[in-house]
């Protein structure tokens, strides 16, 4: 279906179709985490070396927020995710259920990607050209930051949504493979086109961990990639009209200059009011317990950095986060202790880093 690149870390002599699941954000045991080396194929007839088990387990125990789940095999995922296989997560709790939210037809997940497609409609996933590079280090098939130049929204290329004149909650993720996005909602021509007038603000209410302490009123999100946003839009009012979701976040992020697909979506507001839509969104939204960073017992840097090769190619060999994949394990923080992190960025893009157990 898609390249395979032979030379990368953990294809080599591999099943070129093999998948584990990982619930990104999740407080799971490592077992049922989905380590990308515990990999298996169709009816578990190869597993990778990590394989433990058949069965994972999700507690569930932890405060309401939107989750995702993704493949996550060594030297498979770019394109195991390419092809479909995400999906969101929600986590609901007693907390989030004495809000008055929008909820059933009016929340609504939005899965936000970004694609190529062939002539007959079908995904096409580039080859790298390294330009020539004569380095035999540089992997001659990956790419190492894929844009594509179309925007899906829940499996769909520049779909439209039919609302109501009231509120909805959306839960928004990035499931791109690495494209940022910068997105304003614009107030727009039936065609999509923005006629200089802005919409109703994102009122956002939750990220990643959860809920936020008070919502926020915000007139853009800068949304990196797996990262959700949990957002109120109020198109009370706007009966007839029709409001366009753009993006302008620079590829790679913040400052690259690959391709950057402006549309993203199209809000037509014309559907009959079917309830009441009184009430604002609750002005205080959930308890947040913040960590004293005076109460810190050490701080540790990790550094992320890229091995490239020689000027003027510059295409990335290696990544590392202080130390090579396969080294021991080199941080080993006290449960209940309080420490500081520093992550520290040595290459020239953004690079969204998530930790499980810790929610910010
Ligand atoms: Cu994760």
């Amino acid at each position: 279906m898609f390249p395979i690149d032979e030379t990368l870390h953990g294809v080599n002599r591999e099943p070129a179709v093999r998948t584990v699941v990982h619930l990104h954000g999740h407080k799971v045991l490592s077992e049922s985490d989905g380590y990308p080396e515990a990999w298996l194929t169709n009816g578990f007839a190869q597993t990778g070396p990590f394989f433990e088990q058949r069965t994972y387990h999700y507690p569930n125990d932890q405060a309401a927020t939107q989750l995702w789940y993704h493949d996550h095999a060594l030297g498979a995922t770019r394109l195991n995710n390419y092809a479909g296989l995400q999906g969101v997560y929600l986590l609901r709790d007693s907390v989030e259920g004495r809000l008055d939210l929008p909820d059933g037809p009016f929340e609504i997940p939005l899965t936000i990607q970004d694609r190529f497609f062939n002539p007959d409609g079908s995904l096409l996933y580039p080859t790298e050209d390294n330009g020539g590079d004569p380095d035999p280090r540089v992997p001659p098939v990956w790419i190492p930051e894929f844009f594509g130049d179309t925007v899906l929204v829940n499996g769909r290329v520049w779909p439209f949504l039919e609302v109501e004149p009231r509120k909805y909650r959306f839960r928004i993720l990035n499931a791109s493979n690495a494209r940022f996005y910068h997105l304003t909602l614009n107030e727009a021509h039936p065609d999509g086109t923005p006629n200089g007038r802005p919409g109703p603000a994102f009122i956002q209410i939750g990220t990643d961990g959860g809920f936020l302490p008070a919502p926020v009123r915000l007139t853009d999100l800068t949304i990196g990639v797996a990262e959700r946003f949990d957002v109120v839009i109020d198109f009370g009012g706007a009966e007839g009209k029709s409001f366009v979701l753009n993006n302008d976040a620079k590829a790679p992020f913040p400052d690259g200059e690959d391709i950057i697909p402006t549309n993203v979506m199209l809000f037509k507001v014309t559907r009959r009011l079917s309830g009441r839509d009184d009430g604002s969104v609750p002005r205080t939204l959930a308890p947040v317990p913040l960590i004293d960073p005076r109460t810190s017992v050490r701080t540790r840097d990790l550094v992320l950095s890229e091995l490239d090769s020689d000027p003027p190619f510059e295409n990335p060999i290696i990544a590392l986060i202080n130390a090579p994949w396969a080294d021991p394990v080199t941080e080993t923080p006290r449960a209940g202790s309080v420490e500081i992190w520093r992550i520290i960025n040595t290459t020239g893009d953004a690079h969204p880093i998530h930790i499980h157990l810790v929610q910010f």
